[in-house]
């Protein structure tokens, strides 16, 4: 049976997906180049030095390891200013009435983020107080599709991975879940999402029940 249920946080709870787009193409458009939405698509759930590193290198740019730095702090406070700005209105629709279904059925809750922000952003939102077990990017060593956040999360809430649930957005991210041998739903495209057990477009779209029904199908 299920017993824990592990969020990762941009993209899920949050859309500051959006934001790391925006700070990451503000970056790159200092340098001379641009970024897509696309191509931001495989930035997701991936950490902030490895992010950058994929960005040099679709820009052709070779720097020192001191101007990495200082890229990735100046795109850090880029984002931090959007993310200041952020309030409870930010929580993204159906995660507030999905967690009080969540906290009726007695579950255990994770957040699995790989950002060294995402205390930051819990706490802008409101939403602190609503894990049991918060793994983050100072927390691990591996980002996704490692998965160390994950496996993480279960062992904090003491649960095996055939007993979670990962409720992601990235491609990283259900990998992450799927190595972990866990139980993944997509929250995004079908088409982008391959790996998931199911994809819905939103928190808004998905019940607790059928996420239940689909564990207890998918693991006879
Ligand atoms: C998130 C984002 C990534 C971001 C990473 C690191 O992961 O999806 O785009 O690069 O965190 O964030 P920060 O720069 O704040 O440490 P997740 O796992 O929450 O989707
Ligand atoms: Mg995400």
């Amino acid at each position: 049976p299920i017993k824990a249920l592990l969020f990762d946080l941009d993209g899920v709870i949050v859309d500051t997906a959006i934001y790391h787009y925006q700070a990451w193409r503000r970056m790159a458009n200092t340098l001379g180049f641009d970024i897509s939405e696309e191509f931001n698509e495989q930035l997701k759930g991936i950490s902030r030095t490895e992010s950058l590193e994929i960005i040099l290198a679709h820009g052709g740019k070779t720097v020192s390891e001191e101007q990495k730095l200082e890229l990735a702090t100046r795109k850090n406070e880029w984002y931090l200013e959007l993310v200041s700005q952020m309030t409870p209105a930010n929580i993204l629709p159906g995660v507030p009435a999905f967690f009080e279904a969540v906290k009726a059925a007695q579950l255990k809750t994770a957040l699995g983020s790989v950002s060294k922000n995402a205390r930051l952003i819990l706490e802008r939102i409101g939403m602190l107080d609503d894990f049991d077990a918060i793994i983050d990017g100072t927390k691990i060593t591996r980002g996704k599709p490692d998965p160390e956040v994950f496996l993480k999360g279960a062992a904090e809430l003491g649960a095996q991975p055939d007993e979670c649930v990962v409720f992601e957005d990235a491609v990283a991210g259900i990998e992450a879940a799927k190595r972990g041998d866990m139980l993944a739903i997509g929250i995004g495209d079908p088409t982008v999402l391959t790996q998931a057990d199911l994809v819905v477009p939103s928190l808004a779209q998905l019940t607790l029940e059928r996420v239940l029904t689909l564990s207890a199908v998918g693991r006879p």
